[in-house]
């Protein structure tokens, strides 16, 4: 369903163009060598590896948004998972959980990028269960009923695909290899929502009415989710600069509305937009506000269910101490044994 091309233009000419740079003062002529070296392997579009020299900054910003996205992995697994053990039918609970599954995967696999980084993954879950990392605002909202288990599917893996193809072409090359198996996972979450969905709305008036009332609930969330408008986006120029973002805020979440439109109206809902309508000119959907305030609040731990999606993670983590314990103890033993039949 999303079929977004891999090398779609990326916008970074026009960073170029404002003379950013990946540092702005390398301290010394050897750092300043490496620096140069860095630039000329982004401005190539190559890919840059654990082991080769980056500025400080570009690694800073990666490790903060690839273990924001790896918490948004983790605590995405617990709006859907509050719904395995109340699934419609066997087959909707064996995909919901094989979808939850495929969630945590994606947040192992992104965490272990972000460790080829040099940040610890118990740093990184230090940052998420203290509330100083950010995750992403959309699974700070209640799944309310077996509709918006579909309509998270459709809409918010809809919404993350969009964002994350890109990032398929990263150029920090851990990343960009662990988006693409991600990606394919995503491609079939979403799909699973939307056919759950369709199946809804061939029933009854009731149902019809349940899956109306998510998308209601969801769109508007959904469109947040790709972040502040470029104008308000602290972050996109430089990494865009850097090639780790490829299309801005704005551009992705005008291509999502122009995807999601025509699946509406297959599906038969209505997005809940008056002011959203075909522009000719600009040969894409014009739409109305988003409600900047009550992301902001969201994102700052203000969000209808901030403290329990902590409080829930926190608590997993700790109920979790005698797993990792075991597995250390086992793993020293096994050393002692190797140690002692080398000797
Ligand atoms: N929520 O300057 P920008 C998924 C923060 S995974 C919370 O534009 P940037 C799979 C941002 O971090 C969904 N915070 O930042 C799934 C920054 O704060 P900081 C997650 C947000 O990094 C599906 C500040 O606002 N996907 O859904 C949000 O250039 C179903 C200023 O923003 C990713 O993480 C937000 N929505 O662009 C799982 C993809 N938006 O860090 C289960 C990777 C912005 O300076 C079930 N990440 N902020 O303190 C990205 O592509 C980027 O980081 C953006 C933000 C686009 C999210």
């Amino acid at each position: 369903m999303y079929t977004q091309s891999f090398n779609v233009p990326d916008g970074s000419d026009e960073a170029k163009s404002a003379g950013l740079r990946a540092v702005a003062k390398p301290l010394t002529a050897s750092e300043a060598a490496l620096q140069a070296q860095f630039d000329t392997r982004i401005d190539a579009d190559g890919k840059i590896e654990p082991r080769d020299w980056m500025p400080e900054a570009y690694r800073k910003t990666l490790v903060r948004q690839i273990s924001q996205h790896a918490h948004s992995e983790i605590v995405g697994m617990l709006p859907e998972g509050n719904w395995i053990s109340r699934a419609p039918s066997l087959k909707r609970k064996a995909i919901l959980i094989a979808k939850v599954q495929d969630e945590g995967g994606h947040g192992l696999y992104l965490y272990s990028a972000a460790e080829t980084l040099g940040t610890s993954r118990d740093q990184m879950l230090a940052a998420l269960h203290s509330g100083k990392a950010k995750y992403s605002s959309i699974f700070n909202y209640p799944t309310l009923n077996w509709a918006d288990v579909g309509v998270v599917g459709w809409l918010v893996d809809g919404a993350a695909i969009m964002n994350q193809i890109p990032l398929c072409r990263c150029s920090y090359g851990p990343y960009a290899r662990a988006m693409i198996r991600v990606c394919k996972e995503e491609s079939f979450h979403q799909r699973q929502g939307y056919e759950a969905l369709l199946v809804m709305m061939k029933g009854t008036a009731e149902q019809q009415a349940m899956v109306q009332d998510a998308v209601n609930r969801w769109w508007w969330k959904c469109l947040a989710m790709f972040g502040p408008p470029d104008a308000d986006s602290p972050n996109s120029v430089q990494g865009m600069r850097w090639g780790i973002k490829r299309i801005s805020n704005d551009d992705l979440r005008q291509k999502f509305i122009d995807a999601t439109v025509p699946q509406a109206k297959v599906l038969g809902v209505t997005l809940p937009d008056p002011e959203l309508k075909w522009n000719e000119e600009r040969q894409h959907h014009d739409h109305g506000a988003i409600d900047w305030d009550e992301f902001w609040s969201t994102v700052n731990g203000h969000g209808p269910c901030n403290k329990e999606r902590l409080g829930t993670r926190v608590k997993a983590h700790n109920d979790g101490q005698w797993v990792r314990d075991a597995a250390l103890a086992h793993a020293r033993k096994q050393q002692q044994r190797n140690l002692k039949e080398a000797a």
